[in-house]
C-alpha cells in the first residue's frame, strides 16, 4: 500500500479537473482510493454513511487503524527510520533539535507508557497545555497511540479559559510545563494551571515538563515528566482504533455561549489531512516544510503534526515569535534550515511588512519553493509584499480557507498545479462543493456576486459533533441551510469560479488570525461592577486584520477614570490578552431593535469611521442614540 505513496500527487491542472470531477461524482470511490495510502488493520464495512441534515456523518466505519502508527511506524517499516521527522527551533536562537522517525517512535512509545502507567486508557480525555516544545508533538502522538483523546489548549489562554475546557471534556489528566519562553518574556505556565485546577475535580494526574528550570516544587501527587519517563519501557504497541473513534477535541469560540469542543474522527481526518497536505503544498520527499502556527490551533494539528507526518515529511516546529530577537527571525530560520514550504498567517505577514526590508534581505531565501497563508482574508498589499520579498516572485502562494470544524483545507489553489489569485482562496479541494446563497437563503449560480457560503456534501475530515452537545452541532452548522454545511463566512465568486472569502457573517471577529466570539467577551466586560451593557464589533486593522471596538454603557459616569484598564484586566484574566479591545468608547446607550437586540451592523459602521449613511434607522427602538454615539466616536 505504501509503495504507491506518490500516486496521489496531482501534477497538472487537467489532472486537478479530472480528479475533482471524480471526487464529486463518486465520492466514495474517490476517498476509498485515497484511504488506501494509509495503513489499516482491517478494512471498512462501509465507505460512508451520511445524513447531512441530521449531522450524521461516518466515514470508513468498521475499519481499524492507529494514527500514531500511520504517522511513525509505517515510515520506519518502509526504510525511512533515519529520515528527519521533526526539526524543532527554540525560542532562543542556537537552540534546536532534530528527531528522526526512529527517535520519534522511541519518544512517543515511552510517553505512551507514561500515559498508561498513569491510568490513561482508550477513550480518556487528556488536556495538553504546553508551549511549542517537541514534547507537545510527542504528547499528541502518544495520546493517539494509546487511543486517548487529546484536547490541546493553546498555552496563551487564561486559567478560567483552561478550566472551562478541562471541565467540558472531563479531562482526567493535564500535561503542562513549569513555564515557557516567549520572546524575551518568561511565562509562569504552572501557576496558571494551579489556578485552573482549583475548579477542576475531574483531573487525577498532572505531569509537568521542566522547560525553564524554574526550580518550582510540585504540589502533592503531581509528577515531573522526566521522572515518569525514567520508570517506563520504551516500546508501546499502537492501540487498535475504529475509524470513527474520536482522535481529538479542539475548542473553538462561537458567537454565543461557551466554546465548542469540536470532535474529530480518526480515519476520515487522517485520510483528508494526508491527501490535502501532499497536494496543496506540492510536498516532495526531501522537502523541509514549516508551518508557523501553534499546535494549540487546528492549523497546527492538521498541518504541523498529522498531515506532514502521515506523508513521512520533515516538519518544523518553532517555539518563539516572529519578532525575537528581531523582525528577521522567520527568515533567519528559513535560511538556517533551508525551508522549502513556508505556511503562515496574514497577520504575521502584515506585522513583518511594517519593518525595513533589511530584516528580510540579510538572509538567503533561495530554498523557498511554496508559500502559504491561512486564518483570515489576506489583503492585496500583504499578498504583494509576501510574493515579492519572500517568494521573490517565483513561489506560488496558496491561500488556504478552512476552519477548526472542517479539519482540513477546503478552498485553495494547489501549488504548481492550479493558478493563485491575490486575495482569492480560489478553487475547492477535491470532494468539496461550495455553493453561494443570497440573503433570502436561495442558492445562486451567477458569478461576480457576494453570497453566504455553504458546502454541499460531507468530506472525510469534517468534525463529527460538538463534545457533549450534538443538538448544538446540528443547530449551528446544519440548520441555516438544510442539507448543507454552514461555515458562517461570506464569499464572492468570480467569472472563473474562484472564491474570495469576505469574512464572518455572524458576530465572530478574527483578531490576528484568532477566531474570537464577541458574546463571551461582552459577558466579561459586563461583569465589571460599573458596566450596564456593552457591545463589541470588529473593524479592519492594518496589522491584526480585525481589531475589537467596545461600546460600553456605565452605571456611574463619575467613576470612569480607570475603566479602560479595569476592563482590559478582566478580559486578560478570563479569556486572554488577545481578546482585549483596541478601542473602548463610553456611550449613553446602544442602538436596539424593537425586540431588544443590539444592532451591531450600525456599530460596525461607526467603528469603521462612518458618520452618517446608516440606512433606515427608523425601525430602531432608540434612533436618536446613533447620532450621540457618532459624536463621541
Ligand atoms: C484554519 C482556521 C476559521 C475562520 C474561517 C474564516 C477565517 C481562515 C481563511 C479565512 C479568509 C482564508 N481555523 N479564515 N482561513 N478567511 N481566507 N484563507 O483559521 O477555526 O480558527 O478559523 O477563519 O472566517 O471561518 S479557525
Amino acid at each position: 500500500m505504501y509503495k504507491d505513496k506518490n500516486k496521489a500527487h496531482i501534477r497538472t491542472e487537467n489532472q486537478y479537473k479530472e480528479e475533482y470531477k471524480k471526487s464529486v461524482e463518486n465520492h466514495d470511490l474517490f476517498w476509498s482510493e485515497k484511504a488506501n495510502r494509509l495503513n489499516w488493520y482491517k478494512e471498512w464495512d462501509r465507505i460512508s454513511d451520511i445524513d447531512f441534515e441530521k449531522a450524521h456523518i461516518k466515514w470508513f466505519e468498521g475499519a481499524k487503524l492507529n494514527a500514531s502508527y500511520n504517522c511513525i511506524d509505517r515510515h520506519i517499516e518502509n526504510g525511512d527510520g533515519d529520515k528527519c521527522a521533526i526539526i524543532w527551533e527554540g525560542n532562543n536562537p542556537n537552540e534546536d533539535k532534530h528527531y528522526t522517525y526512529n527517535q520519534l517512535l522511541e519518544e512517543v512509545s515511552a510517553f505512551a507508557n507514561v500515559l498508561k502507567s498513569n491510568n490513561i486508557k482508550k477513550g480518556d480525555r487528556v488536556c495538553i497545555y504546553l508551549p511549542m516544545v517537541p514534547e507537545l508533538a510527542v504528547a499528541v502522538l502518544a495520546c493517539a497511540r494509546v487511543g486517548a483523546i487529546h484536547s490541546v489548549v493553546f498555552a496563551g489562554f487564561s486559567s478560567s479559559a483552561l478550566s472551562a475546557r478541562i471541565n467540558d471534556a472531563s479531562c482526567k489528566m493535564i500535561l503542562t510545563s513549569d513555564g515557557s519562553f516567549r520572546g524575551n518574556k518568561i511565562i509562569d505556565l504552572k501557576s496558571i494551571v494551579d489556578e485552573a485546577l482549583k475548579d477542576c475535580d475531574c483531573v487525577d494526574s498532572v505531569i509537568v515538563l521542566n522547560r525553564i528550570n524554574s526550580g518550582i516544587t510540585l504540589n502533592k501527587n503531581e509528577k515531573w515528566w522526566n521522572d515518569e519517563l525514567d520508570k517506563v519501557d520504551d516500546y508501546f504497541p499502537a492501540e487498535i482504533m475504529d475509524s470513527e473513534d474520536p482522535l481529538f477535541i479542539l475548542y473553538t469560540s462561537g458567537s454565543t455561549g461557551k466554546p465548542k469542543g469540536m470532535v474529530h474522527s480518526s480515519g476520515g481526518y487522517m485520510v483528508y489531512t494526508a491527501y490535502s497536505f501532499k497536494n496543496v503544498f506540492d510536498y516532495d520527499d526531501d522537502d523541509i516544510y514549516w508551518c508557523t502556527a501553534d499546535i494549540g490551533w487546528i492549523t497546527g494539528h492538521s498541518y504541523i503534526v498529522y498531515g506532514p507526518l502521515l506523508n513521512g515529511a520533515t516538519t518544523m516546529m518553532f517555539e518563539g515569535v516572529p519578532s525575537y530577537p528581531d523582525f528577521g527571525r522567520f527568515w533567519e530560520i528559513c535560511e538556517k534550515h533551508k525551508v522549502n514550504q513556508f505556511y503562515t498567517a496574514p497577520t504575521a505577514i502584515r506585522a513583518l511588512a511594517k519593518h525595513p526590508l533589511d530584516f528580510v534581505n540579510k538572509y538567503d531565501l533561495s530554498s523557498l519553493k511554496v508559500l502559504g497563508t491561512v486564518g483570515e482574508p489576506i489583503n492585496e498589499e500583504a499578498w504583494n509584499w509576501y510574493n515579492e520579498n519572500i517568494g521573490k516572485n517565483k513561489c506560488p502562494i496558496v491561500d488556504t480557507w478552512w476552519q477548526t470544524e472542517t479539519g482540513g483545507i477546503m478552498i485553495t489553489s494547489l501549488a504548481n498545479v492550479t493558478k493563485g489569485k491575490p486575495t482569492f482562496a480560489t478553487k475547492p479541494m477535491m470532494g468539496i462543493q461550495p455553493v453561494l446563497f443570497d440573503e433570502n437563503g436561495n442558492e445562486f449560480d451567477e458569478n461576480n456576486k457576494n453570497g453566504i457560503l455553504g458546502i454541499k456534501y460531507p468530506w472525510p475530515s469534517i468534525a463529527r459533533t460538538i463534545y457533549g452537545d450534538h443538538e448544538r452541532y446540528k443547530n449551528v452548522y446544519f440548520s441555516a441551510y438544510p442539507g448543507y454545511y454552514f461555515p458562517g463566512d461570506g464569499a464572492f465568486r468570480d467569472e472563473e469560479g474562484n472564491y474570495r472569502i469576505t469574512g464572518r457573517v455572524d458576530d465572530v471577529v478574527i483578531v490576528s488570525g484568532h477566531n474570537l466570539g464577541t458574546a463571551p467577551i461582552e459577558d466579561v466586560i459586563n461583569m465589571h461592577d460599573n458596566v450596564v451593557e456593552s457591545a463589541l464589533v470588529g473593524y479592519p486593522h492594518d496589522i491584526k486584520g480585525n481589531a475589537l471596538y467596545a461600546f460600553v454603557i456605565l452605571k456611574d459616569d463619575s467613576k470612569k477614570d480607570d475603566i479602560n484598564s479595569e476592563i482590559n484586566q478582566l478580559i486578560s484574566k478570563s479569556i486572554g490578552p488577545i481578546a482585549k479591545p483596541e478601542k473602548i468608547q463610553l456611550v449613553p446607550g446602544l442602538p436596539k431593535t424593537r425586540s431588544g437586540k443590539i444592532m451591531r451592523r450600525i456599530l460596525r459602521k461607526i467603528a469603521c469611521g462612518e458618520k452618517d449613511n446608516f440606512g433606515d434607522i427608523s425601525t430602531l427602538l432608540n434612533p436618536e442614540i446613533v447620532e450621540q454615539i457618532v459624536k463621541g466616536s
